[in-house]
């Protein structure tokens, strides 16, 4: 897992395990394209438990606005940590070779009344770094605008496409 860290990171992009880097360096590849610091850690549920307490609890205190957190299987991690900070936590499914990812899904989006989670599709690290783009932006009008100009390219793309079916 390659070195993410930031001075000041505005989002932390953490994850059960370093085999789930493989889909949440999706989410650390957006917020960089996007110039948004941030720092990637593992922190484990289960492996850490004290550590992930620790996370959560001091997040806000350290600057970050937005907690992405992605895990695979029994997918505690989103969860717990939504339930020790006051940050909007972003939670990521990761597909595991069973199951396909529907658990991690069931793990993380099934959370109770009062502590929610804004749980991503199974492996969308990407969207979930849009999430926390998203979030930023409403008090940073020129993260506003690389979001304005990403829509807009997308909608560019689909033209393209377009053209090149007609053709
Ligand atoms: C979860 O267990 C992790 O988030 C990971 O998706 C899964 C497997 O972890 P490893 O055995 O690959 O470390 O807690």
């Amino acid at each position: 897992m390659p070195h993410h860290d930031s001075e000041r990171p505005l989002v932390g992009v953490v994850m059960g395990s370093d085999s789930d880097w493989r889909v949440m360096s999706d989410a650390s590849q957006l917020l960089s394209d996007f110039g948004i610091d941030h720092e990637v850690e593992v922190v484990s549920a289960h492996r850490t438990p004290e550590k992930m307490i620790a996370y959560g609890r001091d997040a806000a205190a350290r600057g970050l606005k937005v907690i992405i957190a992605g895990a695979g299987g029994a997918a505690h991690l989103p969860g717990m940590l939504a339930a020790v900070t006051t940050l909007p936590v972003v939670g990521v499914p990761v597909p595991l070779a069973t199951l396909d990812g529907l658990d991690s899904l069931l793990s993380i989006v099934q959370m109770p009344g009062g502590v929610p989670v804004a749980t991503v599709s199974i492996g969308g690290a990407k969207n979930a770094g849009l999430i926390a783009a998203k979030i930023l932006a409403t008090s940073d009008t020129g993260l506003q605008k690389k979001l304005e100009d990403y829509a807009a390219d997308l909608a560019a793309q689909v033209e393209v496409k377009n053209e090149k079916l007609k053709n």
